[in-house]
């Protein structure tokens, strides 16, 4: 059994997004987490170690981190055709976006967002250079790795959509946001994200 422990407009958010990509059955688990601005409080039946959302158990097992949550739900789903099989070179190719997303553009887009970039000219290169890497990859589209699209889209989209007022102006990002937000399965997720209002009354 599949249970995914998820707070309404999150980083978990994006993984309702993959399930109903992947018509995956998962139980939801809506819950509270503590939001940037104090708001909120730890959920106790969330088992992840620091009380954060995504959190996913299988049979027992805890998966966290957004990526690792990703990338094992589409690999339970192979024939949704959102990743590659083991020893495929596209496998690889998809690792490295997935490992990106985490190591390198969330920072960087960090960086942006905290003003960092203003004063720190690491933090400005490393914000350049992420932007332009996905601008340079998104430039012939229709999504990041060309005509296939994978969870990689799912993770880096969903961070550029919540974050686009953080970017650079280029109609690159514009068209790459539309496309996805016209997805149906993104307009599902939508629906079903949740509301924080009604998770921290339950
Ligand atoms: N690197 C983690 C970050 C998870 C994370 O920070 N989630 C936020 C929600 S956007 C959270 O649960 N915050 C609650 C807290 O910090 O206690 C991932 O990508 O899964």
């Amino acid at each position: 059994m599949l249970t995914l422990f998820h707070a309404p407009e999150s980083r978990s958010s994006r993984l309702i997004w993959l399930i109903e990509e992947l018509g995956a059955e998962v139980d939801i688990h809506y819950c509270d987490i503590v939001r940037r601005d104090g708001s909120g409080a730890r959920d106790p039946l969330n088992p992840h170690p620091d009380g954060k959302v995504p959190a996913l158990l299988h049979d027992g097992a805890l998966i966290t981190e957004s990526g690792a949550v990703a990338l094992y739900l589409t690999g339970l789903y192979p024939d949704a055709g959102l990743g590659f099989p083991q020893g495929s070179p596209g496998r690889g190719v998809l690792l490295s976006w997935m490992f990106w997303a985490a190591g390198e553009m969330e920072p960087a887009l960090w960086g942006r967002i905290s003003g960092a970039t203003g004063t720190d000219p690491i933090a400005q290169l490393r914000y350049d250079q992420a932007t332009g890497r996905l601008i340079e990859a998104l430039w012939d589209g229709p999504w990041l790795m060309g005509d296939r699209f994978t969870v990689a889209d799912i993770i880096i989209g969903s961070a550029l959509g919540w974050g686009r007022d953080y970017l650079p102006d280029s109609p690159v990002f514009d068209a790459y946001i539309a496309r996805l937000n016209a997805r149906p399965a993104k307009a599902r997720a939508d629906a079903r994200d949740g509301d924080i209002a009604l998770t921290r009354a339950a």
